[in-house]
């Protein structure tokens, strides 16, 4: 897509002004992008707040459904990462480039990309306040804003990222680093830690566990290498097949797991990190570690937080079913930032975006919402640099999987799926707005077998 800036605020039409912006200058003022020229506007039938998977997604869908010129997505970010991919990046096997693409060239044609943050909601009035005093209203809104990292609140981060034995996958300001302290590794503790709050892709903390596990053993590395899993959680995975088949591979690979333990200090200087025991509130333990992958706590976007249109804990407020927001019928979320009860994923998403997609039209017509979400979510577990569990289940933790065989085996085409199949799914399906999930491909391979 071409991009073409133009000046715009609430209140008047202002001349167009071509923009120069280099990707890394803040704003000074928000921009419209569009395939074609248009005037800034003030008003959308549908406005998408956040460009990410979801937004994108519904962005596509909307634009479908009312044409062009009537969407709009509020996005402050330059790029659009593909964030599935960063386990591997931290594994040093793919690189962070790779799953980058400018947030121009996915917005799609007709929709108008407004280059903003939001800053308030205001459902009461049908209306979004964005930076610069900015307000656009709505007539239909899709909340899509994700949820925020909270390094800030383990004592020591993020400043202790500027150590060379620390690394995140779940930033792109860290995904690198995890990949240099596996390299650095010498000998001692290896550790990966599970926070104390919802998280997304809850597999993917443990997924860079068993890559480090494989890269230290071929690298020889691995007899001098205690590889330990320290997670919030009692147990390894929530749906029990999965978490069988977890078990039986951190036994096999000598990898110890240490449940209700949670990170709360990191203390870089000296290579420590300090834990809480859940189950015994204020009983500390210090491990020294070699390497430190972190999985930051997690919470809805601070625009969320004591939101009209959140719930206490700041999550969008939306049914589980219909994806419709339980107090505005005009309001819908999708993806990591609402509280639907399941895992949070971009495959999750994906089952999400064909239910949304069916619930709106409902309510355009004046019809009640008949699709229901089941819940559906997947987890692709990477075991090694050539292996995954191909986890996929629903609201009631049971799982709903794809193909006729057993998914909780690790398998050479599960891994190359993740690898080199969800990408291309997730570019030119999902984002496009093609592609609500695996549910019509189960149903025919399942045909007769049940
Ligand atoms: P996002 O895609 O995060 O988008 C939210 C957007 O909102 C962002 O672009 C952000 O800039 C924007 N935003 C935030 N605040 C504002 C604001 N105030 N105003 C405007 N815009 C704002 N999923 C899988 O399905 N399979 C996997 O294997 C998998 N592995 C993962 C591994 C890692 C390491 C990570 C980090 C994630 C993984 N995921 C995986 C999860 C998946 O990427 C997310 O669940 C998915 O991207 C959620 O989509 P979303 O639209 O809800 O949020
Ligand atoms: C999926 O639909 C999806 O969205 C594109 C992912 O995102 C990265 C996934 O990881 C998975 C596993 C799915 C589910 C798709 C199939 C074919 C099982």
């Amino acid at each position: 897509m071409a991009a073409i800036g133009f000046m715009s605020s609430c209140t008047c039409a202002r001349p167009m002004v071509p923009l120069l912006r280099p990707g890394i200058l803040k704003m000074s003022s928000p921009q419209i992008h569009t395939t074609a020229r248009a005037a800034s506007k003030d008003y959308y039938e549908v406005l998408v707040l956040g460009g990410g998977t979801g937004g994108i997604t519904m962005s596509a869908r909307m634009k479908r459904k009312v044409g062009a010129g009537n969407v709009a997505v509020v996005e402050p970010q330059e790029n659009h990462y593909y964030q599935p991919l960063w386990t591997l990046v931290g594994a040093g096997a793919k690189q962070l480039a790779s799953c980058a693409r400018p947030t121009a060239s996915v917005i799609p044609s007709g929709v108008n990309w407004i280059q903003s943050k939001v800053q308030k909601l205001d459902p009461d009035k049908n209306c979004v306040h964005l930076e610069n005093n900015q307000k656009i209203s709505y007539k239909y809104l899709i909340i899509a804003l994700g949820l925020q990292l909270n390094f800030n609140q383990i004592k020591g981060l993020p400043e202790g990222f500027n150590s060379p034995k620390i690394g995140s996958n779940y930033s792109i300001h860290t995904v690198e680093k995890t990949w240099k302290a596996l390299q650095g590794f010498k000998e001692g503790n290896a550790i990966f830690t599970f926070p104390n709050t919802p998280v997304k892709c809850a597999g993917a903390p443990q997924k860079i566990m068993y890559l480090s596990e494989a890269y230290l053993r071929k690298t020889g590395k691995r007899p001098k290498a205690n590889v330990m899993f320290n997670t919030s959680l009692g147990v390894i995975f929530t749906v029990q097949k999965y978490a069988t088949a977890l078990q039986k591979i951190i036994k096999s690979r000598d990898i110890a797991v240490n449940y209700r333990c949670n990170l709360v200090e990191v203390r870089a200087d000296k290579q420590e990190a300090v834990f809480e025991n859940l189950d015994k509130p204020g009983e500390m333990k210090v491990y020294q570690y070699e390497m430190l992958h972190v999985t930051p706590p997690m919470g809805p976007p601070e625009v969320l937080l004591n939101s009209p249109v959140s719930d206490a804990a700041g999550w969008v407020d939306v049914n589980k079913e219909t994806l419709q927001h339980n107090k505005y019928p005009n309001v819908f979320g999708i993806g990591d930032c609402t509280n639907l009860p399941t895992s949070k994923t971009a495959a999750a998403v994906a089952g999400q975006s064909g239910v949304l997609d069916k619930t709106i039209s409902c309510i355009m017509k004046g019809k009640t919402p008949t699709k229901k979400y089941d819940g559906y979510t997947s987890c692709p577990l990477i075991t090694n640099y050539n292996r995954a569990i191909l986890a996929e289940f629903d609201y009631n933790v049971q799982p709903l999987e794809t193909f006729p065989f057993d998914q909780s085996k690790e398998r050479l085409l599960s891994f190359r799926m993740k690898v080199d199949m969800m990408p291309l799914l997730y570019w030119h399906g999902l984002l496009k707005g093609f592609w609500g999930g695996p549910g019509p491909i189960r149903k025919i391979l399942h045909l007769g077998l049940k």
